[in-house]
């Protein structure tokens, strides 16, 4: 790599639920009082940087994703003087904070959209994308991100306005320079309050295709790929250069897009180390490996991944955005299940190991890696949540869509695939310690919490030395202390073991060799470690040469 390392590049970011993580008033919500009070855990970890889900005015028909007023704080997490004093005593103790920035779509609730669906001649008409029937129908084919069309009609001016994720989520039409300004300007009230970066909702998505033509129809499915129609649309590059200019150049920020669709080819515009654009994108297609290959069921599946295809992936984006572009790493997210549960293996006695194992595979990989509250405890996937129990929005509309609607007949099997791959698995609520609600709450939990929290929780984690908690920290400060992890040069060793990941990250002086045995099975694995070599950090107590116990991980450091 030849540009000079920026803060970002070398940084740690964890990623708050603020709903799920500390409730201060009783209410059985989060609220950002709590995440103030927890400030020193994250700073004991060793983060960097706290990503915040949405905290803004909301009527939470997608929690919080679906803003009404950019500029306010939901009255369920606080007030403003609670968020600034968040910022404040982050800043205090060294952290940044990143906001999440939702301008995809906005509420049906914000002004902008209670004008716009007044009349056609409205002044805000055209801040939204509204378009004729066609034969009595929607406009096109797309499908919503959370089932059934992307186009609702309405009665008041007998046009369709589209919603890529739910009704309660018009999209903003982009094309328009009035609401580019707009959404710069309420960037920049951030800005001025001091904020560290953004994380952007799809952004991938904004600008759409020109005439919005149909999508591609996967096989037994209703509704054309909207993904795929719309992603890296034709002025996206444009638009976030000018968002470059006239917001993000302001300050010193850090930005991640998320990129739903994105490519190789896509990431480095987007993700250019020119500074033309964003720091870093989140891309999606690990996360689609494990996807049904029922194309109509789409993610719903229950199967894990294959550790060749993962490796492929993993190693495509490592090599190819390699001094060009900057990767971010992730295993989950509150959209994503639990990454012990998903990539490790959640049973009691392979839990702790191989949430080590999941941690140290990508955490010594080139990028800037993401933590997802409770991944540093292990908290798994929530097995005891139920179809009633359920909260979240593209659950609820699955299995209306998939069971009720006979795409799928079987309810046993949808709620296993929910229990594997639902939303709801990464939002139950924080588990601080054994007591009454996990000490998260004193109230009634907006979302059940996962019953297993009398085991697995923050106390706990801090009391035993060995624990994930004090593992996340070690990979956290070595991150830090070796500049091989950020500039190393990756090099993927075994692309067809099936058993085994294992690869290289090498610099002008020095070399890592990280391997990671992904199975239960005792395994013999050679990589000629010289003698020479130090072990900096493994998941067992000892090194047993050249025998893999099971999801053992170890990395050493030799020097070339
Ligand atoms: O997610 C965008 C996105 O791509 C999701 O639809 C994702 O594919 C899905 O959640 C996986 O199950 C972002 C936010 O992270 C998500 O929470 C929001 O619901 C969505 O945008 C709409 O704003």
């Amino acid at each position: 790599m030849t540009a000079a390392i920026q803060w970002w590049q070398k940084a740690v970011v964890y990623q708050v639920y603020p709903r799920s993580f500390q409730d201060t008033d009783g209410d059985g919500i989060g609220d950002l009082k709590g995440i103030t009070q927890r400030l020193d855990y994250i700073k004991k970890l060793g983060a960097d940087v706290i990503w915040l889900n949405p905290v803004y005015a909301s009527p939470d028909k997608d929690n919080g994703y679906d803003i009404s007023d950019y500029e306010a704080i939901n009255t369920k997490f606080g007030t403003m003087a609670d968020f600034d004093n968040l910022l404040a005593q982050a800043h205090d103790k060294g952290l940044k904070i990143m906001m999440d920035l939702v301008v995809n779509h906005t509420s049906d609730q914000h002004p902008w959209f209670i004008e716009s669906r007044q009349s056609k001649e409205n002044d805000k008409r055209d801040f939204y994308i509204w378009r004729d029937p066609v034969a009595g129908h929607e406009p096109n084919n797309w499908g919503s991100f959370f089932s059934g069309p992307a186009w609702q009609f309405d009665d008041a001016t007998g046009q369709y306005y589209l919603h890529l994720f739910v009704e309660g989520q018009p999209d903003l039409n982009w094309v328009n320079p009035e609401v580019r300004q707009a959404v710069f300007d309420m960037m920049n009230f951030w800005v001025d309050k001091g904020i560290d970066g953004f994380r952007m909702d799809v952004i991938s998505l904004i600008s759409k295709p020109d005439g919005l033509p149909d999508g591609e129809v996967p096989e037994g499915g209703d509704y054309g790929n909207s993904n795929q129609a719309v992603a890296n649309g034709p002025h996206v590059h444009e638009y976030l250069q000018e968002m470059r200019q006239k917001v993000l150049n302001r300050a010193d920020m850090m930005t991640v897009g998320e990129a739903s669709g994105v490519d190789i080819e896509n990431a480095v515009k987007y993700a250019n180390q020119d500074n033309s654009e964003l720091n870093m994108v989140f891309q999606f297609e690990h996360m689609d490996l494990d996807n049904n290959p029922n194309p109509a069921l789409g993610k719903w599946y229950d199967k894990k991944v294959s550790l060749v295809d993962l490796k492929a992936n993993l190693s495509k984006w490592q090599n190819d955005l390699a001094g060009k572009a900057w990767n971010s790493l992730y295993w989950d997210n509150h959209d994503q299940p639990r990454a012990v549960s998903r990539y490790g293996d959640d049973r009691p006695e392979y839990r702790v190991v191989s949430a080590k194992m999941v941690a140290t595979l990508l955490h010594f990989m080139q990028g800037t890696p993401y933590i997802y509250q409770g991944e540093e405890i292990g908290m798994t996937n929530a097995y005891n949540l139920q179809r009633d129990d359920f909260d979240d929005v593209e659950i609820k509309n699955a299995f209306k869509y998939l069971i009720d609607q006979d795409h799928l007949t079987d309810e046993a099997t949808m709620l296993r695939y929910v229990h594997a791959k639902g939303r709801d698995n990464a939002r139950t609520p924080m588990q601080w310690n054994d007591s009454t609600n996990a000490g998260f709450t004193t109230g009634t939990p907006w979302l059940k919490l996962n019953d297993n929290y009398e085991t697995i929780n923050v106390a706990a984690a801090l009391d035993d030395p060995n624990s994930i908690f004090y593992y996340y920290q070690k990979l956290i400060r070595l991150r830090h202390d070796l500049p091989i992890i950020t500039t190393g040069v990756y090099q993927l060793l075994d692309p067809t073991d099936e058993q085994v990941y294992t690869y290289r990250r090498v610099g002008e002086n020095d070399t890592l060799l990280v391997i990671n045995n992904f199975t239960s099975d005792t395994l013999t694995r050679d990589y000629q470690v010289p003698e020479t070599a130090t072990l900096i950090i493994g998941n067992y107590d000892d090194d047993a040469g050249t025998t893999l116990r099971p999801y053992e991980a170890k990395v050493y450091h030799l020097t070339n």
